[in-house]
């Protein structure tokens, strides 16, 4: 930005040295505002008398016009004592936004003693104390003290200078996720102001630390003062929150509210509940502040290179901030940004959540067949990465698949790390608030639900261990020959089945709560950036377009009726070889009770009306009338 940069302060004070190396540091041209002094100002100070205003007016002017003119330009350094609040306001007549006051602050016996020193200067000593009874110290000057030597003087203009520029974009919370996202932003040009809560005694500027590691930061603004940090930003701001998701974020949100105007936005990147962000935006909403609840996937690296980013809220707030979330989202196989509006309300998070539900069942399945493989049919770690490596290269590639044949490959001296892992799972909460949702929304989320109580029956290890010895002791497991072609067609169709599931329960919120989402839209910007990616995610992005049954699609049916058999031979070796496959049997029974036109649940309402009076339709009735029978009577 281009500015006029008025090095002010009484005489002898260092402006010509200062205002010339720092004309040099930023690339300015610099002027010396004696140096346009009328000769008769000259001869008069000379003789030791003091300048009048009539002698000063139009010396002051011309450096105003001169001012004016260097700002067409790239800007300037200029150096004039500029005393009093009047001078300045003609230095700084018609431009005032574009200036900024440099004032070099000393006391009167350094600075007389400098003087003292300066043959050549036109300003006798004497006049000294007349400077300072002028001098009106400026209100919003950057003020720098004159003790340091110029180069520790400079570096503290130049800090200050940007500590002035308002930053576009801030970001509170440099965990994790929010330290690369930083670097993401900055990395895409975005002027930064960073915030991290400062814990005494624990940890302590933050944000600063972390802008002094990382090169790519180095125009942005640390803070561990909530009200500086808001204050740097230029308005309407846009804050991304990137912290522990609940009450904390609560928290942080009332504390910044006393500091925030009306129009800014807050969005919060963290994985909060998507009924608590409707109750955000409502709240603020109130505030005339924006709320944006935005899913992120990607973890660390995809926060660095590019995540799969799902906001939601309203459409204005949302187009004050899609630049930003815009450019630092991956991109899809044709170029566009992983990135899109998904709705309304909670309606991001939800969806979030929902990817974390099906990435709970995408990673229990890879871990079943791992099951299957390592104790039903005796593969080391390397094999199975080789067979799950022949799956990447005939259709089924996906980013979980490609790390766990890197996790598998990863030794520690002779040992496979994955057997010095202990088996126990562990979970953040967004994997149960899926199937709360999909419970609440009654909407059949078997697979994602039998993931996350398979995470739960792991955490159980002591109980497990006590359990195998009472009843497995003398038993070694059988084992069997697996077909890694069945295993991986039984592998597809349970894959199929889990997304089939997670778009039912995202169409079932759509619908409840008129959201309107569009589900190839989030199919599409989940084929990259994300957990779940996959070339599965990349087929399904033009199903969805036409299809709400993913299994119905005239190109998928076949394959999945064809990977049936696969299926049950599957389950089958799983039984014997006693490895428990929650997800595999979710999801043939998914299938199994979802294509079949006559189910067992005229028994569960015969039960329900014997003991609870409950009332049951009738086959040969279709109307809705409801029927009751007197059971005890038969
Ligand atoms: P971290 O645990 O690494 O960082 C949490 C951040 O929140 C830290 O900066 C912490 O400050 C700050 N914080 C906390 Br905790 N309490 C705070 C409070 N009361 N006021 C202000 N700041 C507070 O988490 P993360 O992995 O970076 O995750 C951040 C959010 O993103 C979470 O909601 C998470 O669920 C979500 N998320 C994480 C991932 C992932 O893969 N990690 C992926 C997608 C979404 P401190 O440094 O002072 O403790």
């Amino acid at each position: 930005m281009k500015k006029i940069l008025y090095i002010m302060g009484v005489s002898g004070s260092g402006k010509s040295t200062i205002g010339n190396k720092l004309s040099e540091a930023l690339q300015l041209p610099f002027f010396d505002g004696d140096d346009f002094h009328p000769d008769a100002n000259i001869q008069k100070m000379s003789a030791g008398s003091p300048l009048n205003e009539t002698d000063r007016k139009p010396w002051l002017k011309l450096l105003n016009k001169l001012a004016i003119k260097e700002l067409q330009n790239k800007g300037a350094v200029i150096a004039c004592s500029a005393l009093k609040e009047s001078y300045r306001e003609v230095l700084s007549n018609k431009i005032e936004s574009e200036v900024k006051w440099i004032f070099l602050d000393g006391d009167i016996a350094l600075i007389l003693n400098r003087l003292k020193n300066r043959s050549s200067h036109f300003m006798p000593a004497s006049l000294l104390q007349s400077q300072f009874d002028s001098l009106e110290r400026p209100k919003s000057a950057i003020t720098i003290s004159i003790r340091n030597n110029p180069g520790t003087i400079i570096e503290e203009i130049i800090k200050k200078l940007k500590m002035k520029e308002r930053r576009e974009f801030g970001l509170i919370g440099l965990g994790v996720m929010g330290k690369n996202l930083s670097l993401n932003l900055a990395e895409n040009g975005i002027n930064l102001s960073l915030y991290n809560r400062q814990v005494e005694g624990v940890e302590e500027k933050v944000a600063e630390k972390f802008i002094q590691e990382q090169k790519l930061l180095e125009n942005a603004l640390g803070f561990e003062d909530l009200a500086l940090f808001v204050s740097s930003l230029s308005q309407p701001r846009s804050i991304l929150l990137m912290v522990k998701a609940g009450a904390a974020l609560d928290e942080l949100i009332n504390e910044m509210i006393p500091y925030l105007s009306e129009g800014d936005v807050l969005i919060d990147g963290g994985n909060s509940h998507y009924k608590d962000t409707k109750r955000r935006i409502d709240f603020l909403k109130e505030k005339q502040i924006h709320f944006i609840g935005t899913g992120i996937s990607g973890g660390e690296v995809g926060a660095r290179n590019g995540p799969s980013i799902m906001p939601s809220g309203s459409v204005e707030a949302y187009k004050l901030v899609k630049p930003y979330l815009e450019v630092i989202a991956a991109k899809d196989s044709e170029g566009k940004t992983c990135c899109t509006y998904i709705g309304k309300d909670g309606a991001g998070h939800f969806v979030k959540m929902v990817h974390n539900g099906m990435e709970y069942a995408e990673m229990q399945l890879i871990a079943e067949c791992y099951g299957l493989m390592r104790y039903g049919s005796g593969k080391t770690p390397d094999e199975i990465a080789q067979v799950y490596q022949s799956w990447m290269e005939t259709g089924l590639s996906s980013y979980l698949l490609e790390i766990t044949i890197k996790i598998l490959k990863t030794k520690e001296g002779e040992d496979w790390l994955i057997d010095k892992i202990l088996d126990k799972a562990g979970n953040k909460g967004t994997g149960s608030w899926t199937s709360i949702a999909a419970a609440e929304l009654g909407i059949p989320s078997s697979m994602m639900t039998a993931a996350l109580f398979a995470r739960y029956t792991s955490s159980f290890k002591k109980n497990r261990i006590e359990n195998e010895a009472i009843h497995k002791i003398h038993e070694p497991r059988s084992t069997h020959d697996m077909d890694h072609e069945i295993l991986k067609k039984a592998y597809e169709f349970a894959r199929l089945i889990n997304h089939q599931q997670g778009f039912e329960l995202i169409q079932a919120a759509s619908t409840a709560y008129k959201w309107e989402l569009n589900l190839s839209e989030i199919a599409r910007i989940w084929t990259n950036g994300c957990i779940i990616r996959s070339s599965l995610m990349e087929d399904l992005v033009p199903v969805l377009k036409t299809s709400k049954n993913i299994l119905n699609d005239a190109d998928i049916l076949p394959n999945v009726i064809k990977s049936l058999e696969a299926l049950t031979e599957v389950l089958h070796l799983g039984l014997q070889s006693r490895q428990a496959t929650p997800c595999f049997s979710a999801a043939i029974n998914y299938w199994y009770a979802s294509t079949n036109g006559q189910s067992t649940a005229n028994i569960i309402q015969a039960q329900r009306d014997f003991f609870g009076a409950h009332r049951y339709h009738r086959t040969d009735d279709n109307s809705e009338t409801t029927y009751h029978t007197n059971w005890s009577n038969l």
